[in-house]
């Protein structure tokens, strides 16, 4: 009869366990999640949402997803959509949020025009990147400065990370070049210039940066050539940092965006992966969020980590 019952315990472990994509409950496609452990000790994750067939990555609207332990998930819904803005009206990609004095700033990438695959030079397609405000973690944010932060460089995937003392930096994809801001006290604009970073004479082509803060060490984790996720650690918040290596490995020659974070003494990571859609007549961009356990070294090296369906 214990061996029964150790049995069904040991299945049903498994089965709770088994969950990637993540359970959000429904059918809803979503990429691009940044996770974040708020005062509430649940984790949130901030999505993008992939929409049925869209050409080039049209996207419209960010959710909000919530657990206590990672494997129920409570979804909120749109926390904000593009028809919430005057200066875009498209392309709802990469979000981040952050805390700061009581209040959450979403803060977005979302654009305008489109790319002309055909003849690059009619192309119109612009995206900056806005900071919404709201009093819950969940939304919904209202677009607190009515434009984006700044017009040049195009921008997209920002990461709005708080360091210890207070102070925010946001990280970005901008034209090309590894940049970071510091924030004003605020959050609602930009203190002083866009600055390039140092990475050590590595630089390969990369979107969706993600910084956080361990033992006084900076991580700064990117999917390297927009696929590959390796990390980079410095001393300071704006480097210069030093190549370490790679955390995960391509899947299907396909973008992968990520974020890490601690939660109940674990850290983890979440992701993005492309998926074959069988509902769907059309199986373009249809990414779901994954999640899986990260671990360091004594010396703060991360361990490489292989794709599980767990
Ligand atoms: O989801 C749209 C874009 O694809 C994101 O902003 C990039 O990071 C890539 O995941």
């Amino acid at each position: 009869y214990k061996r029964f019952l150790l049995g069904i315990l040991l299945i049903s472990t498994l089965a709770t366990l088994a969950q990637n994509p993540l359970n959000f409950g429904s059918n809803i496609k979503t990429a691009d999640p940044s996770a974040h452990v708020w005062k509430d000790g649940k984790m949130y994750l901030y999505t993008s949402h992939d929409i049925e067939c869209q050409p080039d990555f049209f996207m419209k609207d960010w959710h909000v997803f919530s657990s206590s332990d990672l494997v129920n998930w409570t979804d909120h819904g749109a926390c904000m959509t593009v028809d919430d803005l005057t200066w875009a009206d498209n392309f709802a990609w990469a979000p981040d949020c952050a805390y700061k004095n009581g209040k959450y700033y979403f803060c977005f990438p979302a654009g305008n025009g489109f790319k002309d695959r055909v003849n690059p030079k009619n192309s119109t397609k612009w995206m900056g990147i806005g900071i919404a405000v709201s009093d819950s973690p969940t939304g919904p944010f209202k677009d607190a400065i009515g434009k984006p932060l700044w017009t040049k460089p195009y921008a997209n995937d920002p990461c709005l990370f708080i360091d210890d003392d207070g102070k925010g930096y946001i990280y970005f994809n901008g034209g090309g070049d590894y940049l970071v801001a510091e924030m004003a006290a605020d959050l609602l604009s930009v203190k002083g210039d866009l600055y390039t970073m140092d990475m050590g004479g590595y630089k390969p082509k990369r979107e969706g940066p993600w910084v956080f803060k361990r033992k006084g060490i900076y991580y700064y984790t990117m999917p390297e050539d927009n696929q590959i996720l390796t990390y980079y650690t410095a001393q300071s918040p704006k480097g210069p940092w030093k190549y370490q290596g790679v955390i995960m490995d391509e899947e299907n020659d396909s973008n992968n965006h990520h974020s890490i974070v601690e939660f109940k003494g674990k850290w983890v990571l979440f992701y993005h992966k492309w998926i074959e859609d069988k509902t769907s007549d059309c199986n373009k961009k249809q990414r779901v969020t994954c999640a899986e356990n990260l671990y360091f070294n004594e010396d703060g090296t991360i361990q490489k980590i292989v794709r599980t369906d767990k």
